[in-house]
Formats: C-alpha cells, sequence, structure tokens
C-alpha cells in the first residue's frame, strides 16, 4: 500500500461538522487530514449560492460557539445571514484556525473500505489518491446529496437548467421565463429574487408548505450587545434544550388556552422566526388538536396575504400536521405567489407531460420557460453516505445495510463497521435541531472517544448489534409518540418495499446528549473496545 497517505483519522467534508472535527482533532493530538469535493470550504454553505439562501436559525445561534474568542470577533450583520456571509464566517474560522493545511479540496472519497488485518481504513478518491487511516469520519452532511426529479421528455429542453444547491451564477435570468420546481426552504427563498429578475415566473408545486415570516432584519448594535451579555446561558439553554434552540416551547396545551389567548400567542409567536410558532406551545408536534389550531392560524395567515382565491387554495397546506414536514422560512415568498407574473401549478393537479424546446407541458397547458430551476431538495441524511462505497467486515457494504432504512448506534455508528462516525447521522437530532448545536455535540463526544481509546490503548472501537437495535427501537417509538409520522417528509426513509422509515431522533438534544455523555462514562456501554 504504498503511495497512500496515512492519518489517525481522515474525515470526509469541510463544511461546519468537518471544520470543527479537524480542530478537535488537532487539539487532542491526532494527526488527522480533511478531504472534500468542493474547491473552498463550507460545505453545504459552499454549494448552495443561489439568490435568496440564508439560514433558517438565528445566526447568533447558528454559529460556532466552541471558541469565545471566536465569538467576540465575529459580528453577524444580519439576524439571519444570507450565503455569502456564512461562507465569508467560515472562511474565517478555516484560516483563524489555520485549517486549511489540513483539507485536501477538489476532492471526492469515493470508496472506503476496512482493512482488518491492519485494523485501517483504506479511503480512495476520485483524483486518484488515497489515505490509510485508523478512523474515518464522515461529516458530510444530512442535506447534501441534491436530488432531480426525472421529468418525462426534459431532454428535449432547450434552456438552462439550474439546481438551487448546485447554482451557477454565469445563468443569466434577466427578463426571461423560468420555470421553478419545488416549494420546500430553497424553492421558497429563491422565488422573490426569481421572480424580481425574470419576465415570468411559473412555480411548479407538489405539496404546500407552512412558511412563516422571517422578519430578518440588520442586528442593531443595541440588540448585538445585549444578545453577547447573555450568550453564555443562552448557549447553554440551547445545549440542554430540545430542538438546540435558545428558545425553549411554552408550558401548556393549546388545546386547553381561551381562543382568545391562544391567538394572541400565536401571533406572538408568529413573528419570531422559522421555529417560533412551534414553540407557542409544548403540545404542538404531539397532540392533534392542538396542533389543529396552529395550523389553521397559519393558514389563515398565508390566506391574509394573497389575492386570488386559486392561489390562496393550492397554495395553503392541508393534511398533514404543522411542523411535521420542515417548517419554512419566508421573505416575501407569498407577496411573490401574489403577483401577477408569477404563476402557480400544483403538478398533483395538473401534472407535468412533457417537455417542449423552451416550455413545458402538463395535463393542461404549455408554460413557456427559457430557464428551469429544480429546487427539489436531497436524498437527506443518507444521501452522501451511500454515494461513497463503504466497506466494512467481511467486506458487508453500508449501501447495502442501509437499503431498508438507515440504522445506526446513536446515529453515530454502525455495527461491522468499525472506526467509522457518522456526524449528525441517522438516530440523532440532526436535521429536527439547531443543526450547528448537533454538530458540535457529535464532534466533541467523537474526539472524547478516540480521546479516551488512545489513554486505554484500545485500537478499535464497534457498535454492537444489540445497542443500535435498542437504540433504533427506542428512535422509532419515540417518533410514534408524535405527529410527524403522519406526514410524507424527507425526514422519513423508505424500505424497499416502500415502508416509511423515520430518520431523525426526536427525543431532543438535550435528553440525547445527556445520553450520549452517560454512555461515553459507562466506558463506551453499547460498543467493543478492542
Ligand atoms: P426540500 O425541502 O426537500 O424541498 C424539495 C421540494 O421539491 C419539495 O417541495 C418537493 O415536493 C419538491 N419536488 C420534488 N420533486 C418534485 C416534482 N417532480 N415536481 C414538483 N416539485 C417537486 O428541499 P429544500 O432544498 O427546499 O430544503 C432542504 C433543506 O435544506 C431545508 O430544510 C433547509 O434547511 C436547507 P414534495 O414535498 O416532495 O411533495
Amino acid at each position: 500500500m504504498s503511495g497512500l497517505r496515512q492519518f489517525d483519522v481522515i474525515v470526509v467534508g469541510a463544511g461546519f461538522a468537518g471544520l470543527y472535527m479537524l480542530h478537535k482533532l488537532r487539539e487532542a493530538g491526532f494527526q488527522a487530514h480533511v478531504v472534500e469535493a468542493g474547491s473552498g470550504v463550507g460545505g453545504t454553505w459552499y454549494w448552495n449560492r443561489y439568490p435568496g439562501a440564508r439560514c433558517d436559525v438565528p445566526s447568533i445561534e447558528y454559529s460556532y460557539s466552541f471558541s469565545s474568542e471566536l465569538e467576540n470577533e465575529w459580528r453577524w450583520s444580519e439576524r439571519y445571514a444570507a450565503q455569502p456571509e456564512i461562507l465569508t464566517y467560515l472562511e474565517y474560522v478555516a484560516d483563524r484556525f489555520d485549517l486549511k493545511k489540513d483539507i485536501t479540496f477538489d476532492t471526492k472519497v469515493t470508496a472506503a473500505v476496512w482493512d482488518d488485518a491492519m485494523k485501517l481504513w483504506r479511503v480512495d478518491t476520485d483524483q486518484g489518491n488515497g489515505y490509510l487511516s485508523q478512523h474515518l469520519i464522515l461529516a458530510t452532511g444530512a442535506l447534501s446529496a441534491p436530488k432531480t426529479p426525472e421529468l418525462p421528455g426534459i431532454e428535449n429542453f432547450k434552456g438552462a437548467i439550474l439546481h438551487t444547491a448546485k447554482w451557477d451564477a454565469r445563468v443569466d435570468i434577466e427578463g426571461k421565463a423560468v420555470a421553478l420546481f419545488g416549494t420546500g426552504s430553497s424553492g421558497i427563498q429563491v422565488t422573490p429574487p426569481l421572480a424580481q429578475k425574470a419576465s415570468q415566473l411559473t412555480v411548479f408545486q407538489r405539496t404546500p408548505n407552512f412558511a412563516v415570516p422571517a422578519n430578518n432584519r440588520p442586528l442593531n448594535e443595541d440588540e448585538w450587545r445585549q444578545s453577547r451579555a447573555t450568550l453564555p446561558a443562552r448557549r447553554e439553554a440551547a445545549r440542554q434544550g430540545f430542538l438546540g434552540f435558545f428558545d425553549v416551547p411554552r408550558a401548556g396545551a393549546a388545546k386547553d388556552d381561551t381562543p382568545d389567548k391562544r391567538e394572541q400567542r400565536f401571533n406572538e409567536q408568529w413573528n419570531a422566526g422559522t421555529a417560533g410558532l412551534l414553540l407557542a406551545y409544548e403540545d404542538l408536534l404531539v397532540d392533534e388538536e392542538s396542533n389543529a389550531h396552529a395550523a389553521e392560524f397559519a393558514r389563515r395567515k398565508i390566506a391574509e396575504t394573497i389575492d386570488d382565491p386559486d392561489k390562496v387554495r393550492k397554495i395553503t397546506p392541508q393534511g398533514y400536521p404543522l411542523g411535521s414536514r420542515r417548517m419554512c422560512s419566508e421573505i416575501g415568498f407569498y407577496e411573490t405567489i401574489n403577483r401577477t407574473n408569477v404563476a402557480l401549478v400544483d403538478v398533483r393537479e395538473e401534472p407535468v407531460t412533457g417537455f417542449s424546446a423552451y416550455g413545458i407541458r402538463t395535463t393542461d397547458h404549455h408554460y413557456s420557460a427559457e430557464v428551469v430551476v429544480f429546487a427539489t431538495g436531497f436524498d437527506a441524511c443518507v444521501g452522501a453516505i451511500k454515494a461513497i462505497d463503504i466497506r466494512g467486515l467481511e467486506g458487508k457494504s453500508l449501501r447495502e445495510e442501509w437499503a431498508d432504512g438507515p440504522h445506526a448506534y446513536l446515529g453515530l455508528a454502525v455495527p461491522a463497521f468499525p472506526n467509522l462516525f457518522t456526524i449528525t447521522g441517522p438516530g440523532s437530532p440532526s436535521v429536527l435541531s439547531n443543526v450547528v448545536v448537533s454538530i458540535e455535540q457529535h464532534v466533541e463526544w467523537i474526539a472524547r472517544c478516540l480521546t479516551d481509546m488512545r489513554a486505554s490503548g484500545k485500537a478499535t472501537i464497534e457498535a454492537t448489534e444489540e445497542a443500535e437495535r435498542d437504540w433504533m427501537d427506542h428512535v422509532h417509538e419515540i417518533a410514534q409518540q408524535t405527529l410527524f409520522p403522519r406526514a410524507d417528509s424527507w425526514y422519513h426513509g423508505r424500505t424497499r418495499d416502500g415502508r416509511k422509515v423515520f430518520m431523525p431522533y426526536v427525543g431532543g438534544c438535550g435528553p440525547y446528549r445527556a445520553t450520549c455523555d452517560e454512555i461515553a462514562a459507562a466506558d463506551y456501554r453499547g460498543f467493543n473496545l478492542g
């Protein structure tokens, strides 16, 4: 195996997770190296450069907490930073901690094979260079493998095709007829800037989502100073809280409040941003009746912004509980849908039947389009991991292992795949939380684990099947106690025969953290160390 560079740890991905993992491992004295497909750091924030892209958790919360020096040096300009500012922040972090010298860019990891004789991972890349390493950490992101639907006759289309997650800013939209597919978080963010430039925008919607006003604004000095003063306590509250946010749900049941009080409470929370409405009462994600009150409130708010009754009918979410699909954050989305140069097509009512050279045919109409934009999301939670051909003990394939839905002990490790860790993997709070909080927790847990292993002279760690089974049973059981299973959403994976498998852990960030810490303290219960 000459020619392969050898490290203690290879980390895949240089986004929020990979950067902090590298920093933490170096601090602990490990020889670590990061392999990144992009030409720069940033992960999701490197690739998702579509106009309107910004975080939907307030920036003060959606940022690292591990270094108070970093916190003091960085000043966010807006409540919800836009993609360029977040990317600049991650660039700053990479430079400040001198991380780039240990990152190989423009290189995609294609395969990783566990060599059980050598107790090492062999990692292959699309550039022909490979690595040997004792540990392999996948910091590949839960929303990083873009999906494009297979639409009939798309090969006939002669215009430009874009995906929000692989944006090409060279494509000129000014004055063009644009078609947008998808109304998830990305579609909702990209709609207003597209409509401002395009002569005509046609939005092809499959499932309407609940979107709440971001209420974005510049962060003024007072607000900034105030937030700094309370930062350490609020950071701690986020770590111990349910969703990893500074704010926590209000105690009590929505259904038990009087209609007036409920209306007042919903109104207060409506303006608080993405998760705000969900935090109005603590039972909204578990009680159908309480949830129905919140959903009805949100539907009324949506209807207030749009004049055309047909658009209101199409865009109003029905048939699933509020919050059981990812809540979206909007800045002028509904107002934009209201514009006369914006058409809304419900592809369930009016399916796409084909493409012409410059247009899209549905069962009812032909819509002109010179540019098609796909905001059609990601192979969530597992896509980027399954894109790598990962082979564990006895050549077991992780892709095959996960063909009936992903499983992992604590969302961190999979039996038969020794010394492999997934940051914010399936079975951890990941996409149901402020992901930066979840990333920091996983990174710190993994760093502690490798440090403990080194101290006790252990070379390998592998999750046991029993521990993984018990954990996944718990993940699924607790999800059943909520309203999440009532919706079709990307929170679910699918088995080969089409059954839904809920992927994230809904038990809350704080309890999850306590469980992980307790397992580590109990000599890594549920893991075999060798
Ligand atoms: P999402 O939330 O997965 O949204 C993808 C959207 O694309 C969603 O509305 C889909 O409808 C829609 N879609 C998919 N295929 C089609 C077709 N064939 N026709 C019309 N519409 C289609 O991805 P996003 O990028 O918006 O957001 C993902 C996360 O990234 C988000 O939470 C942020 O945190 C960042 P569906 O709902 O499947 O019916």
